[in-house]
């Protein structure tokens, strides 16, 4: 049998799940090689003089530097059979990336609101408001693709799913995702894969 001929991957990013680990939930479930490069914080300022953007992740492909996380993660999707069956459904998986990436930007105000009173009036919002208007919508996905997000096949936005519903459940507490039993599943689901499941043993502990 012939083995497949894979580009030399490296992706460099800081010790972190942060905007990397949906990449590496594709690497570890398609099995490709790649070097898990974290680059110490000490480090950074010099280097970041060398980044075409100035910002990580960067996924280096035979030694081309490519920044954007989330134009990586889908160019390695669509590459590996894990953006859908067809170009509609390879949509429809950017949509949901994109608009939970809208919410994690309004999570990410609130967690670096220095203003104590600001902050209390982001948090009563969030979760009265903004928290249960991305969530109940994704819920309904979800339950209605029986666990998927997309299609009835896991794609790599099922990845970014499990993702931040973990840093989710860590910002909120374990109880956070009781009322969304299908995004629970979700999460739960990606994280039993075979692959997934090993990754996570193995990876380094972070905070997020
Ligand atoms: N849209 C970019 C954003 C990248 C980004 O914000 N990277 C942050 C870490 S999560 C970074 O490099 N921060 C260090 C800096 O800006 O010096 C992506 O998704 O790759």
């Amino acid at each position: 049998m012939v083995e497949e001929q894979h580009p030399d991957y490296k992706l460099i990013y800081f010790n972190a799940r942060g905007r990397a680990e949906h990449i590496r939930y594709i690497f570890a479930v398609t099995g490709i090689p790649y070097v898990d490069e974290r680059v110490p914080k000490e480090r950074w300022p010099e280097l970041k003089k060398t980044m075409l953007y100035g910002m990580l992740p960067i996924l280096e492909i035979d030694g081309k530097p490519i920044a954007q996380s989330n134009a990586v993660a889908r160019y390695l999707a669509r590459k590996h059979g894990l953006a859908g069956k067809d170009e509609w459904e390879s949509m429809l998986c950017d949509v949901l990336v994109d608009t939970l990436g809208d919410l994690k930007q309004i999570l990410w105000q609130y967690r670096t609101e220095l203003d104590p009173f600001k902050k209390e009036e982001k948090k009563a919002r969030l979760s009265k408001e903004t928290i249960p208007f991305y969530l109940n919508k994704f819920e309904q996905t979800v339950a209605e693709n029986n666990g998927y997000s997309v299609g009835n096949t896991t794609t790599w936005t099922d990845f970014v799913f499990a993702v931040a519903l973990e840093n989710f459940e860590q910002i909120f507490g374990p109880a956070a995702l009781e009322g969304y039993p299908a995004l629970k599943g979700l999460k739960q689901r990606v994280h039993e894969l075979p692959e997934i499941a090993e990754w996570l043993t193995k990876r380094p502990q972070t905070e997020f």
